[in-house]
């Protein structure tokens, strides 16, 4: 929004408090989030970013861990215990406000201000809290709704809109064009479904009214709140105006305010950084993301895996699957405990010095399966902590890549430039990426003939194995809510 975008860093208290009384009317028009192409059926929405998440509500088809969450909650969730929370006259807003404000050299009296106007929103509330009876996680449904011909289709627009900006960021990063596009995708559907929860309502309701659950992370979404009052005296946004998913995340990538402030970066030099509107700008701070969160140019993706039949091997497969999804052993190290990655992968497969996380993705009915993952894959959940999350990503890019080569490839026929006969038109049906079955043999894509395997080349060139790799220092994920609501634990 315009207004936001330039307004004076140090005014945009003044600017907040004068727009209160209108409060009311803007919530009924565009917040940041109006550079959304179509407004969404229904207005759902909730989710965070880089690493938190956002909101597919009423999308079409998939949207992350959070956004399912979301849109599940009903419209109206059940009032809460007692009188509904304010935060106008409460101590813990007003030793938060002279905190912060004492901290980042904010006024004190316009933090409160703008707290006192916030409202604690029992959908938001209810979206964060694991359901007491989660069903079972079912990676073939999950998959269903996130990598589909709806986002792919719209990715390879993205794609072609931002080809040069995609290839720059890869130079740059290391990160391929399709994974950038893939989690842009699956974030906001590429900026149309960005989340409706204004954030100041969203994270004061996670900060000082956080619902009694397992784990309690009104600590978190405190340091959250923090970073989005000093986010917005940095960018100018307008506090009381900016709206995104139910756990706080924004923009068209759905970072968190404090991912944001950390990894976003100015991707078309214009001096500001704008991710609720520059594609650039997303694209670039993806890029940065995926790169700080150790992402490997021309590294390793994934591949399947078999976990032997055996007892001990298929115990030793559940400790390794509760003990995260930090990579943690070779491939002979696996080997020697029964979990032996796919044959026909083996060749694409990192040396004896990587190391490797195993993924489950139980798929309800039938027997689970299993990939082996390597810093990438770890990578891309720390943007959002989910197994399928990342899985997700890594076949709609799968994908995206597969359509892209193809694309290219008929645009050289038409050109005349091409020795193959012209003619055909691009798909844009999903093909079956991955690894298709129980958890060994490599998907046939599907494609024809001369399209690559979405396991060969663009996706798993292998580079020479380091000698040698020093451990994985966890990192927090950006998306606080993919590991606590809706595919809950680690899908
Ligand atoms: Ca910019």
């Amino acid at each position: 929004m315009p207004q936001f975008k330039h307004t004076a860093p140090h005014t945009f208290i003044l600017l907040a408090l004068g727009l209160s009384a209108g409060i009311t009317s803007l919530h009924a028009h565009a917040g940041p989030n109006d550079n959304r192409k179509s407004s969404p059926a229904k207005t759902a929405s909730a989710k965070p970013a880089p690493a938190a998440s956002n909101p597919k509500a009423a999308k079409p088809a998939g949207a992350n861990a959070v956004k399912t969450a979301v849109r599940k909650a009903p419209a109206v969730a059940a009032a809460p215990q007692g009188p509904v929370p304010t935060y106008q006259n409460r101590d813990v807003v007003r030793m938060f406000a002279r905190d912060i404000a004492s901290r980042h050299q904010l006024d004190e009296g316009q933090v409160l201000e703008a707290l006192q106007q916030a409202r604690y929103q029992p959908a938001v509330a209810k979206a964060i809290v694991p359901p007491s009876q989660p069903g079972a996680r079912n990676w073939t449904k999950y998959r269903n709704n996130h990598v589909d011909s709806m986002r792919l289709k719209s990715g390879l627009r993205f794609w072609e809109l931002h080809e040069q900006t995609l290839k720059q960021a890869e130079d740059r990063y290391g990160v391929p064009a399709e994974i950038i596009v893939a989690i842009i995708g699956i974030e906001t559907i590429f900026g149309r479904h960005t989340g409706n929860f204004r954030t100041i309502d969203a994270l004061s309701t996670l900060a000082f009214d956080y619902p009694p659950a397992p784990r309690n992370r009104s600590e978190f979404f405190r340091g959250e709140l923090e970073s989005f009052f000093v986010l917005a005296r940095e960018t100018g946004l307008n506090p009381l105006e900016v709206r995104g998913s139910f756990a706080g995340a924004i923009g068209m990538g759905q970072f968190m305010p404090s991912s944001w402030r950390r990894f976003a970066v100015d991707g078309n030099n214009d001096g500001e950084i704008d991710l609720f509107h520059s594609s650039a700008d997303t694209i670039a701070s993806v890029g940065n993301f995926l790169k700080v969160h150790g992402w490997v140019r021309n590294g390793f993706w994934y591949s399947g895996a078999t976990v032997e039949a055996d007892e001990g091997s298929r115990k030793f497969a559940g400790q390794m699957v509760a003990d995260g999804i930090i990579p943690r052993l070779s491939r002979q190290q696996l080997q020697e405990k029964g979990i032996v990655a796919a044959p026909s992968a083996l060749g694409e497969m990192p040396g004896d010095a990587d190391l490797l996380s195993l993924i489950d993705l139980p798929t309800g009915l039938e027997q689970t399966e299993y990939r082996l993952g390597g810093r990438n894959f770890y990578a891309v959940t720390r943007y959002n902590r989910s197994n399928f999350y990342g899985m997700s990503v890594m076949e709609l890019a799968q994908n995206l890549r597969l359509g892209w080569d193809e694309r290219k490839l008929l645009q050289a026929e038409a050109a005349g430039t091409s020795s193959k006969p012209a003619g055909g038109k691009a798909s844009t049906a999903i093909v079956p990426t991955g690894l298709s079955g129980s958890g060994s043999t490599p998907a046939s894509t599907g494609a024809t003939s001369n399209s690559p395997s979405p396991l060969a080349e663009p996706v798993q060139v292998m580079p020479p194995p380091p000698a040698q790799l020093p451990q994985i220092t966890p990192m927090a994920p950006n998306n606080p809510a993919a590991s606590s609501v809706g595919n809950k634990r680690r899908t």
